[in-house]
């Protein structure tokens, strides 16, 4: 059965991922409102259970334990019907994925959501730098085949009601691929 997980789901698992701003949380909920699959934020669940090693005073966040989220994941995934949502993607199994959506905005847009954050100048400017240079992009593209990764721009709500509408017609039609016949 082609790449093992995909070929047993009843419902597909969504990634999305991108600079933390871009409006993942937004769009995940979004998403799950419309197509009733479970929406799982990373950053809280890290929190939650305490799947962390302790908190990075440099980038002002948790240091994830990349195993022990993997490990908390994996009956749920092989499930399916999940939209995992996270500024991060590579050390997801690939074979979790069958559609990896990168968010995208405006660096001014970005400047306007991490200051409303709260966020510290410095954190602001890496985070900028990173929407910049495309790293979540190409992380994604490094991690995921290029067929499931999709750039979504995200800079208005109704680039969200168009993202989200076109994402709950692709979940309407994902079937799970017929088993090979054997003779
Ligand atoms: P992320 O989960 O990527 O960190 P978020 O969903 O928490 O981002 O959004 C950050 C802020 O921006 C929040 O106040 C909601 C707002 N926002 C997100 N997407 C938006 C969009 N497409 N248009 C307008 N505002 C948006």
């Amino acid at each position: 059965m082609a790449g093992g997980g995909e070929g047993r789901r009843k419902k597909p698992n969504i990634l999305i991922t991108g600079t933390p701003g871009t409006g993942k949380t937004t769009m995940a909920t979004a998403l799950a409102d419309s197509t009733q699959l479970r929406h799982i934020n990373i950053g809280d669940l890290v929190r939650e259970k305490n799947l962390h090693d302790g908190w990075d005073e440099e980038f002002e966040c948790h240091v994830i334990n990349e195993d022990l989220v993997c490990d908390e994941l994996e009956d749920v995934m092989d499930e399916g019907g999940n939209i995992v949502d996270y500024h991060g993607c590579d050390f997801f199994p690939e074979r979790w994925f069958d559609r990896v959506l990168v968010l995208q905005v405006e660096n001014s847009v970005l400047f306007d959501r991490l200051t409303k954050r709260g966020y510290s100048q410095t954190k602001i400017t890496n985070n900028i730098e990173c929407e910049i240079f495309g790293v979540l992009l190409e992380e994604a593209k490094e991690s995921y085949p290029d067929q499931i990764v999709v750039a979504l721009q995200s800079n208005t709500i109704e680039d969200v009601a168009r993202n989200v509408e076109t994402l709950s017609e692709w979940v309407r039609n994902w079937s799970v691929p017929l088993p090979v016949p054997s003779s």
